[in-house]
């Protein structure tokens, strides 16, 4: 065994030998049932991918004028389905008018309960509904100036109204860029300056644990920034419009700010769908790199929704009868692909749920499951994580068997959250699909079919259809099986970024340059001896530990696999012997004491997990880790507390500033 694999031999490596085949119901039912299948689907996808795509392209989608030509590549810009027109909206909603779905929920949407022990509102909208309320408010954006690639911010909470006003936007062919309620006025003011949008659409407030965030007030201090020389970021917004949700009171500019519901007195229902071309920009996602500020991540219209179709069909298995719940927000790339556009595209019945998974109590996911009978949930490990820390009691209290299907996504799920997902949720009968994308891909990218596909707790497992990944080296040549290597993607896929708005030399650079010929993900990965790629997590995470390489995402695993540990998160610290030293930061469950003892335990347990390689030189008790809004650990942080250094840049995503004092001050003891 080569030096670069031996810290692959892991608790994950034995769980390889742990295979969890499809069950019965699903290789019966599903729309994949049998490896061969996927397999001769997959091979016929790689090998003839025009004659796939246009296939797919053709069956899937509503075309209001036919594409001429599957795709045009000039590395690194690809056109897909050239020629063609079709309305994102008018696949989502109109297609299902005058169907038996006409009249199907579309949306079900659950609000924060209230803190007098009130539950959450509850609203429903069929798909009639829904395409009502777009067309109206469709009309209140082009009354209010916006047209076909405009580019408008939408800054809201997890209302039916963020679904109402994306779906609004691609109807008249405008450009939305959604930014996470979570995120402060100088975020907004940032999207706002580099997206040039001309219109926000906010919302008086959103509820959060109780309490109201104040996103209008947000936005007013946004359009108040400035630069350095004194200009506004902000010259480019003509407008505001603001939804009444909390009712608290809001400034409203006179000629600039109007209320959603006093605009739609002026409207009517109608409104005929854009055409819009196959390659117009749909929407824009900033997110973070390794390096200055977000990126504006464009997608364009019919390969995205392609994309995010055919997967939420494939990978859900979705069914008519589904009742399917994705937990992130609209804001991330989750919520646009898997609670709006790929859900509605299938005419599938979406749950949305505006709050936290523990107000008032840490029961609320499956409060939620049991009331509207969830048959599908598709949720990330930090949560997983957190749900084991609260106790198993909490899902215990419901009935959770309408669930067929758990998904995760967002970073590697260790195998023991995989284990207790499977068990406690799933109930023991639940294919879980762990779903490897990016913002970037648009839709994903690696993961089990459900009815296809044999599992093991801690891999994403095989490539979608038309998606051709490889584990390469640093010359960019294919790795042999078991080894870590870069991952990258070969060939381009309907549904992958256009570009970095406004920027495409730093797309060159960032995807298409590191290895030749191929997207770059950022992601180290090996595949197993059968072809499953094991996510290790991002490259600049891995670190080189007197020349072995070593995954923080497998520490981790590890460290977590110990019954006292909570969370991890390792990091590297320059270190003169080694290159690298490796410093772990642990929350430690409730009721379990912080002592010399256990950090010695810890190191020991890690050393024998992975190998004395992989043996921390350092274990830190934390009371909670810094994370982003999406739950993702913020390991360029925890480098610099690593290190003693001060800490410094962009820390607006933090979920909670206190969490980072805390950590600086600790002593380590
Ligand atoms: C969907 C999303 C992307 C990064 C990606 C990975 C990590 C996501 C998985 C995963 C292992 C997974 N978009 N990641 N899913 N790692 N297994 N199933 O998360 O743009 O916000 O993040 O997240 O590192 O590069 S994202």
């Amino acid at each position: 065994m080569s030096k670069a694999a031996a810290p692959n031999n892991t608790s994950s490596q034995l769980q390889e030998n742990r295979v969890f085949k499809p069950a019965k119901e699903f290789a019966g039912r599903a729309h994949i049932k049998s490896m061969a299948h996927y397999k001769k689907l997959w091979t016929e996808s790689v090998t003839k991918p025009d004659k796939f795509w246009s296939a797919h392209a053709k069956a899937e989608l509503v075309w209001q004028k036919p594409f001429k030509k599957v795709l045009q590549w000039k590395e690194p810009f690809a056109k897909w389905f050239i020629g063609g027109q079709l309305n994102v909206s008018a696949n989502c909603l109109d297609r299902w008018l005058g169907t038996a779905y006409a009249n199907k929920a579309a949306l079900i949407w659950e609000g924060e309960p209230a803190t007098d022990g009130k539950p959450g509102e509850e609203r429903v909208l069929t798909y009639s509904q829904l395409h009502r309320e777009v067309c109206r408010f469709a009309n209140v954006l082009k009354r209010n100036g916006v047209g076909r690639g405009d580019r408008v911010i939408l800054y809201l909470p997890m209302v039916p109204e963020a679904a109402i006003s994306m779906l609004a936007c691609t109807r008249i062919g405008a450009v939305h860029s959604v930014v996470f309620g979570g995120f402060s006025a100088q975020s907004v003011a940032d999207r706002i300056q580099d997206s040039g949008a001309k219109m926000v659409i906010t919302a008086d407030g959103g509820y959060r644990r109780g309490a109201v965030v104040p996103l209008k007030k947000n936005v007013d201090d946004a359009l108040k920034l400035q630069d350095a020389e004194g200009k506004s970021l902000t010259s480019t917004i003509e407008k505001v419009i603001v939804l009444r949700r909390t009712w608290n009171e809001v400034h409203m500019a006179e000629g600039r700010d109007v209320f959603w519901h006093r605009e739609l007195d002026y409207v009517d229902d109608k409104c005929p769908p854009a055409k819009m071309d196959s390659e117009a920009p749909l929407f824009i996602l900033y997110t973070s790199g390794s390096t200055g500020k977000p990126k504006g991540i464009l997608h364009s219209t019919a390969g995205y929704l392609l994309g995010a179709k055919m997967t939420s069909k494939y990978v859900f298995d979705l069914r008519d009868e589904d009742v399917y719940w994705c937990t992130a927000d609209v804001g991330w790339v989750t919520g646009h692909s898997y609670i709006v556009y790929g859900p509605l595209a299938n005419g599938a019945t979406a749950v949305m749920y505006e709050g936290a998974p523990n107000w008032p109590e840490p029961d609320r996911f499956w409060r939620i499951i049991e009331k509207y009978r969830v048959t599908i949930l598709y949720t990330a490990p930090t949560a997983i994580r957190a749900f084991m820390k609260w106790g198993e009691e909490w899902p215990k209290k419901h009935d959770l068997s309408s669930l067929r299907l758990l998904g995760s996504v967002g970073e590697p799920i260790n195998p023991e959250a995989w284990m207790w997902y499977h068990r406690v949720i799933g109930g023991g009968r639940c294919p879980i699909v762990d779903t490897w994308w990016q913002t970037e891909t648009g839709s994903i990218m690696i993961s089990p079919l459900p009815g296809a596909t044999p599992t093991k707790p801690g891999t994403a497992t095989l490539p979608f259809f038309g998606i051709h990944p490889e584990v390469v080296d640093d010359q960019g040549k294919a790795v042999p099986k078991n080894t870590g290597g870069k991952l990258v993607v070969r060939k381009p896929w309907p549904s992958m970024l256009r570009g970095i708005w406004g920027d495409p030399a730093r797309f060159k650079e960032t995807y298409w340059t590191e290895v030749k010929h191929s997207y770059f993900t950022g992601d180290g990965c090996r595949q197993d001896k059968d072809g499953y790629f094991w996510i290790v997590g991002r490259i600049d995470d891995v670190l080189n530990v007197a020349g072995h390489r070593i995954g923080t995402a497998e520490v981790e695993g590890a460290l977590v696999s110990h019954p006292s540990v909570a969370e991890a998160a390792v990091v590297g610290r320059p270190d003169e012997l080694k290159g690298q030293a490796l410093v772990c930061f642990v929350t430690l469950k409730t009721g379990v004491h912080a002592t010399p003892e256990l950090k010695n335990e810890l190191r020991n347990h890690v050393g024998k997990e992975i190998g004395p390689v992989a043996k921390p030189d350092d274990v830190r008790f934390a009371d909670a880790l810094p994370k982003t809004r999406s739950g993702k650990i913020m390991r360029r942080l925890l480098k610099q507390v690593a290190a003693g250094v001060e800490i410094k840049g962009d820390t607006t995503t933090l979920e909670d500033l206190s969490v980072l004092a805390k950590l600086t001050s600790a002593e380590e003891g």
